[in-house]
Formats: structure tokens, sequence, C-alpha cells
């Protein structure tokens, strides 16, 4: 099935990437949307320009930052309807959840329009390259050593998040652990489950099984990027919860440490990006069928918008 996938992606990306052409400093354009093979992401599947891995050249880095709005009039969140459960007895304690956990997550507009939990990294723009990771972003901050996600009531929450489990090393030349661990826990006094869906994800399409965690354990989940040998490759794992259909949650899973996730009005900011050369900035909103992407190449010390297109329902 994966190679069945793989083999298309790179057919159609190839025919994407004849049409992009290079961006001059600080001017982001909007690139063709990336083909990928799960519903909601996937690895890098462009074509390599040149078999070689080789690491970027940068000169300095810069920050990106911007605001990722809604276009027309932002939607309302309608109410999840808890009946959907085949566990009754769970609603109550459904019902008690905040706003956020009983409302659909989809689209959260803040009241200027921003676009909550878009998910905004950054790749080399030339496929099969890497980027070299300075020392203190080998390895998470102190506050993310582990990326948790809890079931307080019957919402995931957070409902989007990044894993940076692994980073490209320039001498070994193979992905290396940033000791960074993702946990699913479960606060609640109900049951939940967690599971993968295989149709979502490609290169993690191995954890597609149940993990039930009825205790305060969490479940550490392994997933990674992609193939241990390549850079580049990311991977949108969907989270759900056999036991509460509504419950979904997002991770990306990424292979550098150049990510954010916009927040309440759909501010991002990505320090550290490395300048000099052109870098492609990836988005994702779960309402896209694959990441999209622009393209700037920052000054050393320069702050710029990549100017991320309105988003539409
Ligand atoms: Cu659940």
């Amino acid at each position: 099935m994966r190679s069945v996938r793989l083999a298309t992606m790179l057919l159609l990306s190839g025919v994407l990437a004849a049409g992009i052409a290079a961006t001059g400093c600080s001017s982001p354009k909007t690139e063709a949307e990336k083909p990928s093979g799960g519903p909601t992401g996937g690895p890098s599947g462009e074509p390599k320009k040149s078999k070689e891995v080789k690491a970027v050249e940068a000169k300095g880095s810069g920050t990106l930052k911007g605001q990722v709005k809604f276009s027309g009039d932002a939607p309302k969140p309608a109410p999840l309807d808890f009946k959907k459960t085949d566990k009754k007895t769970d609603i109550a304690v459904c019902e008690a959840g905040s706003e956020e956990e009983r409302t659909d997550p989809t689209w959260r507009v803040g009241p200027n329009k921003g676009v909550k939990n878009v998910i905004v990294w950054v790749e080399p723009a030339v496929v099969g390259q890497y980027f070299v990771i300075p020392d203190d972003l080998k390895k998470p901050a102190k506050e993310k050593e582990v990326v948790k996600i809890d079931q307080p009531h019957c919402a995931f929450v957070p409902h989007v998040e990044v894993f940076y489990p692994s980073y490209f090393d320039a001498t070994a030349k193979k992905q290396t652990a940033t000791g960074q661990k993702l946990e699913v826990a479960n606060s609640a006094s109900i049951d939940h489950n967690t599971k993968t869906d295989p149709g979502n994800t490609l290169v993690n399409k191995a954890t597609n099984d149940l993990i039930p965690h009825m205790t305060k354990n969490p479940v550490s989940l392994n997933f990674k990027p992609g193939d241990d040998k390549k850079p580049g490759d990311f991977d949108v794992v969907k989270l759900a919860c056999t036991i509460h259909p509504w419950m979904n949650a997002y991770v990306l899973v990424v292979d550098n440490p150049y990510y954010a996730i916009t927040d309440g009005d759909g501010n991002f900011e990505i320090k550290g990006v490395p300048a000099g050369t052109e870098v492609k900035v990836n988005y994702w909103h779960e309402s896209f069928d694959k990441p999209k992407s622009v393209k700037i190449t920052l000054k050393d010390g320069e702050t710029a918008d990549p100017k991320i297109e309105e988003l539409k329902k």
C-alpha cells in the first residue's frame, strides 16, 4: 500500500515541482500544495534533485513572524453530540468539560480573525538537504521534554501538538534522538483509549493498534518523522478515541526545531531559522487535505512575515 502511495506521490510531485520557481530575498511565494499519501499529510514526497544528502549552507539566522487569518465570517463551533457514545454513563463527565472541550475543535477563530492550531514549520527548500542544528536545539527545552496530551473530560487537550523526536545528524548521517517524549494521559474518571488511524499516517502506520489507558499512567507514543537515514520527512498523525467517536487530536512529527502552533488569534513566531538560503515554510490546518507551503529567504538578523494566505472553510 505504502509503495503504491509513494509512487503516486513522486509522480504527482514531479509535475508540480516543474512549475515552481525560486524566489528572491524575503519575498514569499505561494507554492502548489505538496502531494502526500495520507488525507492529512505525510512525509515529503518530492523527487530528489540530487541523491546527495547535503547540509544547507546558512548564513546566520532570522525570525519568521506572522498571523494566519480566516477569510470571511468566522464559523461558530457547534456543540459536540455526546449521545454518540455507547457509554451513556460517561455523558455527565463529558458535559463537565470546558466550553472548548464541549464544542467542535476544527475552527477556533479569534477576535481578530486569527486561526488557532495552525502548525507552521520550516524545511530546506531543496529535498535531500538538511539543516545543521545548533547544539542548544538538539534537545527540547526543559518545559518541552515531554509533549503531553491529556483527556481531562471527553476531548484531547491540547488538540494540536508538534513532536520533535529526532534531528538529522550531520556526522552520523542519520536521525538522532532529541530525547523528547510524546505522552497521552487520562486524568478523567472514565476510560479512554488512543488509536492512530492508518489512513492518516504513512511512516507511523505500525502504531495502528488500540492503546487502552484507564489509569493516570500516560502512554508513550514512539512516532518518528520518517526514514531513519533521511532528512526532512514529517508526518501528521491523527489520534482518536473509539469510546467517544468525536474525540481526535493531531500531532505533527518533525525532524527540526523550527516550528510553531498558532495561538488563539492566529499568531506564530519561529526564531533561529537558517538565513541566507531559501527555506520552505509549510503550514497545516486540520481542514487541509495536505500541508501547503510558501518559500522565503531570510537575511541574518531579520524578522519577516512569510505571508500565509487566509484560510477558508
Ligand atoms: Cu474517549
